[in-house]
């Protein structure tokens, strides 16, 4: 006898919130600050799969640290941590707006996300190698990179470092260790790994620092820089985004509802974390964790770090269309600036005097900085490259293609 079925039905994961109606945060799992164990460096890597499950974080709404990832982490750290958050909110306030009047074709903001990359750069070695989606601006704010060099390459102008090659915020400066951002999502997060490999086989001892966003992780590079991570035990950091968005789709559709994004490095057999992405203190504390297994040839860590992304994906982006409007105000998380600047101000190393003293001068600075790079050129202004610049830089060895349009095009 055959048994009778209903007929057989797939689940398209919805998001928690849609425009008109407030999200409910519950999925976030949220636990309290200084509740989760840090375990041995040296840690098993399936050992960490509460780890994965949990959130790790250190300060709590009142802006008290808590528990064994609040040791440790020098308050000069901390200080030097906020001026880069503040710099890289000002600079993408900025640029947005420069945006806006033509002066650059395209700009994608951080808002929200300016803890991981600044409090990581800072945990890490100037000549580790990062490899950045285009939402970790605050490494190179960290990393001191001149103003000026990075607002060129957006306005293509004449001193643009890439010569126009790259779309505007997709940087390359070796010098900061800040890979060339590439726009084919996740092949940074293999190229990562390899580097990591090519550092051990050298016998150097500099790490490499992978960066991917939640969306992106659906990519199978991601799953090919896993299987080759943890089969080298390379030293690599894998860093997870999960600001809950890739463009309009929700977190869940790329595989974070019935698992965490923490969760799928575990099962490959890598030590993983879950963390607060917008705990300051936190996303130190596990990047200078993850940094020295790195070191210590114990291989590499992933970290989920749990953010939002507060503004739209880009300029070209209207999130209002997909997600309610007010959303980051409600985000359990926070906001990272805002949050650090009262654990600051709690143990006495910081005051809203210096907070809007510190902001003036990083608002001149980077006036100052968009001010120079604009006499180079902007998109406004309308100088074009000739045609025959595209030709050139990209092979060290033109190829007879190449050759042959140059030729048909006169140039
Ligand atoms: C291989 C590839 N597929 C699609 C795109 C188009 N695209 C650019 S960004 C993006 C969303 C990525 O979301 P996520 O990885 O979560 O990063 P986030 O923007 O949230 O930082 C998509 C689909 C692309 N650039 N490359
Ligand atoms: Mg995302």
């Amino acid at each position: 006898m055959t048994q009778a079925y209903e007929p057989l039905r797939l689940h398209v994961p919805e998001p928690s919130g849609r425009p008109g109606c407030k999200t409910d945060f519950s999925y976030l799992h949220l636990t309290d600050a200084g509740t989760v164990r840090k375990p041995q460096i040296d840690v098993e890597p399936a050992d960490t799969a509460d780890l994965a499950r949990g959130l790790i974080r250190v300060l709590d709404d009142q802006g008290n640290a808590h528990g064994p990832w609040a040791e440790n982490v020098p308050v000069a750290i901390l200080r030097k941590g906020m001026r880069a958050m503040l710099k890289t909110r000002i600079y993408d306030n900025r640029m947005v707006v420069a945006q806006r009047q033509k002066k650059m074709s395209f700009y994608m903001q951080s808002l929200g996300e300016e803890a991981i990359g600044s409090a990581q750069a800072l945990a890490l070695n100037i000549d580790d190698m990062c490899f950045p989606t285009y939402r970790q601006q605050s490494i190179l704010m960290a990393r001191d990179v001149p103003l000026v060099d990075l607002i060129c390459q957006l306005l293509s102008n004449e001193r643009d470092p890439l010569k126009g090659r790259q779309l505007p915020i997709m940087y390359s400066v070796k010098d900061a260790g800040f890979f060339t951002i590439s726009g084919n999502l996740a092949t940074q997060f293999i190229q990562a790994v390899g580097w990591g490999m090519a550092s051990a086989i050298k016998g150097d001892t500099k790490i490499a620092s992978a960066w991917i966003g939640d969306g992106a992780t659906a990519e199978s590079d991601f799953h090919t820089a896993l299987t080759f991570a943890h089969v080298y035990r390379a030293p690599v950091i894998l860093n997870v985004v999960n600001n809950q968005w890739a463009i309009s789709t929700f977190q869940a559709i790329a595989g974070g509802e019935a698992t965490t994004f923490a969760g799928r490095g575990v099962g490959c057999g890598i030590a993983s974390l879950r963390v607060d992405g917008n705990d300051f203190v936190a996303v130190y504390s596990a990047s200078a964790w993850a940094a020295e297994r790195a070191r210590r040839g114990l291989g590499p860590t992933m970290i989920e770090w749990v953010t939002y992304r507060a503004g739209p994906h880009s300029t070209s982006d209207d999130p209002s269309k997909y997600r309610p409007a007010d959303d980051w105000s409600h985000f359990p998380l926070g906001d990272p600036i805002a949050r650090l600047k009262q654990h600051l101000i709690k143990i006495g190393q910081w005051s809203e005097e210096e907070h809007a003293a510190v902001s003036a001068e990083l608002e001149a600075e980077v006036i100052a900085a968009q001010k120079e790079a604009e006499q180079y050129g902007t998109l406004a202004g309308g100088q074009i490259p000739s045609a025959a610049t595209m030709f050139e830089d990209v092979y060290k060895e033109m190829p007879e293609h190449l050759k042959r349009q140059r030729q048909e095009l006169g140039i």
